[in-house]
C-alpha cells in the first residue's frame, strides 16, 4: 500500500474510533447519529395510522351520518399556567393561540399561578384576551420553596456538580422548586379545587392546529386519566436515583400498580431498569384525582421524602409519566395525534394528511418530532399495538 493509502486508512480508523467513542460518551451524539434518527432524516419515516382517533361524534359543529353528537357535553375542566410576571408576553401570545384554535368555541376558565403577586400589567394583558373567566393565585410558599429538612451542604453539592457537568438548569433552585410544584403541589392550590380535569400550558407555546373537539370530554367518557402530545428520553443525569426509589415504592405499595399498566413503555425488562421514556410534560390534558388519589399521594410523598428534587433536579416530567405508567392501565393514557403542539425545540405535527387538513395545521408534517431519534413513539406505538 502506498503511503496515500496508508494516511487514508489511518484517518478513517481514527474517525470510526471517535464516532464510536463520542457515542458512548455523549448522549446526545448517540442519539443524533442513531440509525433510526439518520433514516427518518432522510425521509424513512412513513405515514403512521393514528392509534386512537378522536371519533367523528366529538367534533363540532357536525359529526357525519346519524352519530350521536357529542359536543354539547362540557367537562370540570380549567386551562392552568404557572408563570412570573416576566413571562407575560410569552403567556400572552399562547393563551391567544389557544384561544383562537381551541377555546373561542368552548370558554373554559384560566387559572394562573405564581409564587409571587401577579402584576396588575401580568393580569389586564392577559384578561383581555378571552371573555373566559380567569383567576391569578398565589402559591403558598410551602408548596414552592426548598423545605428546611433539605440538607442544603447536599443540595449544593449535587448543583455545583450539575453545573460542572453543563446540565441544564443544573444550578438553578427556581427551576427545582418549579418541578417540585408541578409534581405535587399545583392540583392542591385553592384555585384549583372546584376542577377534575386540568390542561397545563406554557408561555410561548404553539397549537398548530384547530381543536374542535373537547379532549376532556373525550378523556372524561373513555376513563382517560392522562394525555400527551411529546414523548421523549430523560436526561439521565437529571434523575440519577430516581428510579431505585420507584422499584422500593413498588416493592413497599404493590397494591397500588394498576393492572395491564404502561410499565413495559419505561422499561423492557419488566421494571428493573428505566429506558427514560416520559411524556413531556409542559402538555398535558389530565384527571387531578387520579393526582389526589391514594396512589400518587403516596408516590410523591415517598419521592419528596427522599430529596431528589433538591439532591439531583428530578423534572415533574418523569414523575408525572412513571406515576401514570404504574397507576393507571395503558389504555388510560391518550395519545393526542390531532393535538398539533409545539414547544421549543420541539414540534408534534398530525400524522396522517387526513388530521393535518382536518385541523388546518400551520406545522410542517416532515418536521414532526414523533420519530426523530430522541423522540420515544415509536416505542410508544410499538407497545400500545401488541
Ligand atoms: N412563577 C414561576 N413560574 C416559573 C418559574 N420557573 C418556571 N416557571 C414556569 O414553569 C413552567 C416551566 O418552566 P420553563 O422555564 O418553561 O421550563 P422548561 O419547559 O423545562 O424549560 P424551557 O426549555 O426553558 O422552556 C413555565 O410555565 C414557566 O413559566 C418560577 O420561578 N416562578
Ligand atoms: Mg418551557
Amino acid at each position: 500500500m502506498n503511503t496515500w493509502g496508508r494516511y487514508l486508512l489511518l484517518s478513517l480508523g481514527l474517525i470510526i474510533s471517535l464516532h464510536f467513542i463520542l457515542q458512548f460518551t455523549h448522549e446526545d451524539y448517540g442519539r443524533a447519529t442513531s440509525l433510526q434518527n439518520i433514516s427518518s432524516k432522510l425521509g424513512g419515516s412513513k405515514q403512521t395510522p393514528n392509534p386512537s382517533p378522536v371519533p367523528d361524534a366529538y367534533y363540532q359543529p357536525a359529526g357525519k351520518g346519524n352519530e350521536t353528537l357529542l359536543v354539547d357535553k362540557r367537562a370540570n375542566a380549567t386551562f392552568v399556567i404557572l408563570a412570573r410576571n416576566s413571562d407575560v408576553s410569552g403567556t400572552v401570545r399562547s393563551v391567544r393561540e389557544i384561544e383562537d384554535r381551541f377555546n373561542k368555541n368552548y370558554g373554559y376558565p384560566y387559572v394562573f399561578l405564581n409564587e409571587e403577586p401577579f402584576s396588575e400589567e401580568f393580569k389586564s394583558r392577559v384578561s383581555v384576551l378571552s371573555a373566559a373567566p380567569m383567576e391569578f393565585g398565589h402559591i403558598p410558599k410551602d408548596h414552592w420553596f426548598q423545605p428546611d429538612w433539605i440538607d442544603e451542604e447536599k443540595a449544593t453539592k449535587g448543583r455545583d456538580q450539575m453545573v460542572a457537568e453543563n446540565i441544564i438548569y443544573g444550578g438553578s433552585v427556581s427551576y427545582r422548586n418549579m418541578c417540585r410544584f408541578n409534581s405535587g403541589f399545583f392540583f392542591r392550590h385553592p384555585l384549583m379545587q372546584k376542577y377534575r380535569w386540568y390542561w397545563r400550558i406554557e408561555p410561548d407555546v404553539h397549537f398548530h392546529c384547530n381543536i374542535e373537539f373537547d379532549p376532556f370530554v373525550y378523556m372524561e367518557d373513555h376513563n382517560k386519566v392522562y394525555a400527551f402530545t411529546i414523548t421523549m428520553y430523560e436526561y439521565e443525569k437529571t434523575i440519577p436515583t430516581l428510579w431505585g426509589h420507584v422499584r422500593d415504592f413498588i416493592k413497599l405499595h404493590p397494591e397500588f400498580v394498576a393492572k395491564d399498566n404502561a410499565m413495559g413503555f419505561m422499561s423492557h425488562d419488566g421494571g428493573d431498569k428505566y429506558n427514560l421514556c416520559h411524556f413531556w410534560s409542559n402538555f398535558e390534558v389530565a384527571d387531578m384525582n387520579f393526582w389526589r388519589g391514594p396512589a400518587y399521594t403516596a408516590f410523591f410523598e415517598y419521592l419528596d421524602s427522599k430529596g431528589g428534587f433538591y439532591y439531583e433536579r428530578w423534572g415533574d416530567a418523569p414523575v408525572h409519566s412513571i406515576a401514570a405508567a404504574i397507576f393507571a392501565s395503558k389504555d388510560q393514557i391518550q395519545f393526542f395525534d390531532e393535538i398539533g403542539y409545539e414547544h421549543n425545540p420541539y414540534t408534534h405535527c398530525p400524522r396522517t394528511k387526513e388530521g393535518w387538513e382536518r385541523g388546518r395545521c400551520s406545522c410542517d408534517q416532515n418536521k414532526s418530532f414523533d420519530y426523530d431519534g430522541y423522540s420515544c413513539m415509536s416505542k410508544w406505538d410499538r407497545f400500545i399495538a401488541d
